[in-house]
């Protein structure tokens, strides 16, 4: 019976032929164009990355192999009683491109488990931080100094292996990053919110569901949320800013450690990851400002046209590749209808959703007015008693390793090189632009 290791090594090499093929083949043919407004402009629709673990369509939304989220809601393995996926059984889809079975998930349950020991010396990095310092500072801090365990620096550090042995260590690295990082993120949370009052893990609990535990939440329906939640966040194909750094910082064979802190520092940008937090802030200063409750439209419409009317923009709504409501904040309100259907926060989420889309429509320059993943997030989450929103974030975080840490060991396994793009100065682009 082979081991997940011997099934991704299998399929790199089939994968790494396919490569190969078609580089012989068409290695020469033109897949698009750059205008010069794209290079000022976040080289948006620039295609210039491979990633095989998921495709974003601008409609559809995010498809993880192939499936999208209601399909993988349906059909991967769940836990005993449970209706949302294991998010164990997402990252094996996502390294080996097939579903994975019911035992496939409990082995990858129990890998996890066995390597999810964290040495003391990153609890006593964190410890050395203020309190006051945000979460997500805290968690790639933990994420750094745990970087002493990397099974791929020692190796290369040795002199011992060669490219065709990279993939093997950065396997091994990936595993025991995501197996810990649960770990450290409820470190985290209990010391800055819960004077310090540390849970030990339950290793009969699923993945997601001892994160809960250990971040002081035994309610079976949290459980349910956080197996949703560890799901819908944990890849949105390659260009974002969190997966696109893990990729470039790892294709300079900085080990997944390196790669991964990078990766969350980008995540921690108000535009990207740090938007679920965000998002309730802004909700929350709109409930203050309108006397709480549940506002009518009319209110919350002159709230947003405030905002606007400050230079910021509605956190949540937006995507720089999306052109439509996102399928992971649909995701939610199903969840949301069937858990908690009469929660006043999670219902003034929704009538936000009914609110801000045509405003933005009207500005003209927004190309996507639809509300994305961390439109809703913060709503449930506030729901069960996770209140402190500047946490949420390292939520994101411990989900996108699934989807950047499975991505890396391909990267690895395909021997991509280190990236390079060429950049220009504006008197290149003049006198291009002149010669033409
Ligand atoms: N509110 C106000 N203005 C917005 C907006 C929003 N939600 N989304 C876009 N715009 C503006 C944008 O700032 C730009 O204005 P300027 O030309 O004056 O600079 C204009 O519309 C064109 O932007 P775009 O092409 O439609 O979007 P981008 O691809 O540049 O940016 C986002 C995409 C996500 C950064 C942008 O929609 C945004 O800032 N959204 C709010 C923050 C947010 O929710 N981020 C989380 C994104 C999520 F997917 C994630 O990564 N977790």
């Amino acid at each position: 019976m082979s081991t997940l290791k011997e099934k991704f090594k299998a399929k790199a090499d089939e994968q790494a032929a396919r490569v190969r093929k078609l580089m012989q083949e068409y290695g020469h043919t033109k897949i698009g164009e750059i205008t010069l407004s794209q290079v000022y402009q976040g080289m948006r629709g620039v295609i210039g990355l491979v990633t095989e673990t998921s495709l974003l369509d601008p409609n559809e939304g995010i498809r993880f192999r192939g499936y999208s989220i209601p399909q993988l809601r349906k059909q991967l393995p769940k836990a005993p009683g449970g209706h949302e996926p294991l998010p164990e059984g997402l990252f094996y889809l996502m390294l080996l491109g097939e579903l994975p079975t019911e035992q496939d998930v409990i082995d990858m349950s129990n890998a996890w488990g066995r390597r999810s020991h964290v040495p003391n010396h990153v609890f006593d990095a964190i410890d050395a931080l203020p309190l006051s310092t945000h979460p997500m500072t805290m968690f790639t801090i933990g994420i750094m100094a745990m970087q002493t365990e990397s099974r791929f620096a020692k190796a290369y550090a040795s002199g011992k292996i060669g490219k065709a042995d990279y993939w093997d260590y950065t396997f091994e690295d990936a595993m025991n990053l995501i197996a810990r990082l649960p770990r450290i993120a409820a470190y985290i949370y209990r010391r800055k919110y819960k004077g310090g009052d540390n849970i030990q893990p339950d290793h009969s609990l699923d993945w997601a569901a001892n994160f809960a535990h250990m971040l002081g939440y035994d309610d079976e329906s949290f459980y349910e949320l956080m197996r949703l939640y560890m799901t819908i966040h944990a890849d949105h194909e390659g260009g974002n800013v969190s997966a696109h750094t893990v990729h470039l910082v790892g294709s300079a064979l900085s080990d997944p450690y390196l790669a991964f802190s990078a990766g969350m520092n980008g995540l921690a940008g108000p535009l990207h990851g740090l938007a679920n937090q965000e998002v309730i802030k802004w909700i929350k200063n709109m409930q203050q400002e309108l006397g709480g409750g549940l506002p009518g439209k009319e209110q919350i419409a002159a709230f947003v046209h405030k905002t606007l009317s400050e230079g910021k923009v509605i956190p949540g709504y937006g995507h720089a590749v999306l052109r439509q409501t996102d399928p992971r904040f649909l995701a939610q309100m199903d969840f949301a209808k069937k858990h908690l259907p009469d929660d006043e926060l999670v219902n003034l989420v929704w009538r936000i959703y009914e609110v801000v889309p045509p405003i933005l429509q009207e500005l003209g320059k927004v190309k996507n007015p639809w509300p994305n993943v961390d439109a809703h997030s913060g709503a449930l989450l506030e729901h069960y008693g996770l209140v402190e929103y500047e946490f949420y974030t390292v939520l994101f975080g411990v989900s996108r390793s699934l989807g950047v840490l499975a991505s890396l060991c391909w990267d690895r396994a395909l021997g991509l090189p280190i990236e390079r793009p060429k950049s220009v100065t504006t008197e290149w682009l003049e006198q291009f632009v002149k010669g033409q």
